[in-house]
């Protein structure tokens, strides 16, 4: 058996805090329905294609009757990539189903949604989810990005289900495994299988959200241990004097991790990824904006700063997202024969399909770039923005502007710069008390949603940036969050990204501040995630949430 850490011997102990609904009337909850809902965007498509989910009621939970005289079995599959408090949700959820019913069963689907596919699962019972509680990482079921959307699939999660007795399968995941769990939802109310489908809002990329849905959990963790990292990076900056950091951070789309991660640090420049799309910025523009912060700093003797990069910026710049659009495209129509092709191959293979414009872009980019704009796109059609080095991209375009603003005399400073990306040390991190008690609340309020008989339904706990005795809890259909998108070159149905707003409070706080932060260091030193000790220092939720929510 491996040792565990004292920290998380300590951890093990710590009891995650409930809405007031849950934590007061144990599982005595009545759930409230709401008026008719309606689709994000796109209503009369979404409406044909989920005629069963569409328009369903929100739903909020008061106190009401007793538990249930039937013991629960659910099946639970962990979706995308790992989130701090995916183990607290799975414990929260085991615990409302054992306080609906003492005999209540938790089957644990491994690998991810694969796992519901290929009937692969794992008996969670308390000897196993006591193992896990209060910690990091998605090691106890695994997870997966297997798509989840035909028609044959679905029949064999209802055979499997059928098989093991399960009443209702839980989906913790992010947009694109909700969307899983929406289509699964409206196919097992079609053909009346009496499965019932629950998602729970997933993502360290902070990007489900809504009105209702606050944050996604994980959101929190990632971020404090980002900024974290970048407060320390920050400290030695200005310590040494001589490097400009140029500091990637994880965000498949939207800014959000980093526009939190610079409201917590305070760096010199923070790119956002919905800002220069919406300024159409070229990547010529972003990197002279880059320099000219460098340039002035320079001229003043400080050759020193942190620039955050969102990883997703590059397919916000609109020469390279025309690019990425065209290329997708080009993939999806020979997507066997690209596949086959060695990267070398698939750069000369793209260069001969693209458009005059897009083939500019392309050629105007290191070949290690292209390279990587073109390696396999995931299940779901998506570029996989982590693996391209937008931070060293934009250090080399960078270099070439202040050598020539250098040569014509405008620039006295210099330039070294190192580059750093913050994804996955972050994503498995021991969940914060807030990552905890919020995910520990998903899982319980997803058994409440369960047991009212709901289905195709998000679970939500709302007020989220007040103390957890102030939380309320309820559900919505997935079909609010529904639209309709182009992906492998085909219009589908899919759970909308929420961006960064660019006329949100968070936005605007950061705006206002950030020409101060480019010239002063006044940078921010937030310190590691604090679990024990006063609770100004340990249970504080995001800027983001604080600001959005004040
Ligand atoms: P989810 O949307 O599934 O939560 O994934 C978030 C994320 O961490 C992104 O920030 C990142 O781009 C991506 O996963 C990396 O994927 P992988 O784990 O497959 O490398």
């Amino acid at each position: 058996m491996a040792e565990i850490s004292k920290l998380q011997q300590a951890r093990a102990a710590y009891l995650p805090k409930l809405p007031a609904v849950f934590a007061q009337q144990g599982m005595a909850v009545t759930a409230v329905k709401g008026g008719q809902t309606t689709s994000i965007a796109d209503p009369l498509e979404i409406q044909a294609m989920f005629p069963h989910t569409y328009g369903l009621p929100e739903v909020s939970f008061s106190a009401g009757t007793g538990p249930a005289s039937t013991p629960i079995k659910v099946g639970v599959v962990l979706s995308g990539g790992q989130a701090p408090g995916g183990h607290n949700v799975i414990a929260g959820l085991f615990d409302g189903l054992i306080a609906q019913h003492a005999d209540s069963l938790l089957y644990g689907f491994l690998g991810g949604p694969k796992g519901l596919i290929d009937n692969k699962f794992k008996v969670l019972d308390a000897a196993v989810i006591n193992a896990y509680r209060n910690t990091g990482g998605f090691d106890i079921i695994g997870s997966g990005r297997d798509k989840l959307d035909k028609p044959e699939q679905f029949q064999q999660v209802a055979a499997n289900c059928k098989q093991l007795g399960i009443q209702a399968v839980v989906i913790i995941g992010g947009d694109d495994s909700n969307t899983n769990a929406c289509l699964l939802a409206e196919y097992f109310l079609a053909q009346k299988t009496g499965i019932q489908v629950i998602g729970c809002p997933k993502t360290i990329d902070g990007d489900l959200k809504n009105q209702q849905i606050e944050t996604s959990f994980g959101f929190d963790t990632a971020t404090k241990v980002y900024s974290e990292l970048i407060g320390n990076i920050q400290r030695d900056a200005l310590s040494a004097k001589k490097y400009w950091h140029f500091i990637k951070l994880m965000g498949r789309s939207a800014s959000h991790i980093a526009l939190e991660c610079a409201l917590q640090t305070c760096p010199n420049i923070a790119l956002i990824s919905e800002e220069i799309a919406a300024r159409k910025q070229s990547l010529r523009q972003i990197t002279e904006q880059i320099a000219g912060v460098i340039r002035d700093r320079g001229n003043a003797k400080a050759n020193f700063g942190v620039v955050l990069i969102p990883e997703g910026l590059v397919e916000f710049v609109p020469e390279i997202k025309q690019l990425i659009a065209e290329a997708n495209d080009v993939i999806g129509k020979a997507k066997e024969e690209f596949e086959a092709l060695t990267l070398e191959a698939r750069v000369k293979f793209v260069q001969g399909k693209l458009s005059a414009e897009s083939l500019t872009a392309f050629n105007a980019l290191p070949t290690a770039i292209q390279m990587q704009l073109l390696k396999e796109r995931d299940s779901h059609g998506n570029v996989q923005v982590s693996l391209i080095e937008t931070e060293k991209l934009l250090i080399e375009l960078v270099a070439r502007q202040l050598a020539e603003w250098k040569k014509a005399g405008t620039y006295t400073g210099k330039f070294a710069a190192l580059n750093h990306f913050f994804g996955y040390e972050g994503r498995c991190a021991a969940p914060s008390n807030f990552d905890a008690d919020y995910g520990y609340s998903l899982g319980y309020n997803a058994s409440a949603l369960i047991a009212a008989g709901l289905s195709g339904y998000m679970s939500v706990v709302s007020q989220v940036s007040k103390p957890a005795t102030a939380w309320t809890a309820g559900g919505i259909p997935l079909t609010m969050l529904m639209n309709m998108e182009r992906r492998h070159g085909k219009q589908v149905p899919v759970i909308r990204k929420a961006l960064v707003e660019l006329d949100g409070k968070p936005f605007l706080a950061f705006a206002q501040q950030r020409e101060e932060w480019a010239k002063n260091n006044d940078y921010v030193f937030p310190g590691p995630i604090q679990y024990f000790g006063p609770a100004e220092v340990c249970d504080q939720p995001t800027v983001t949430l604080k600001t959005e929510r004040a």
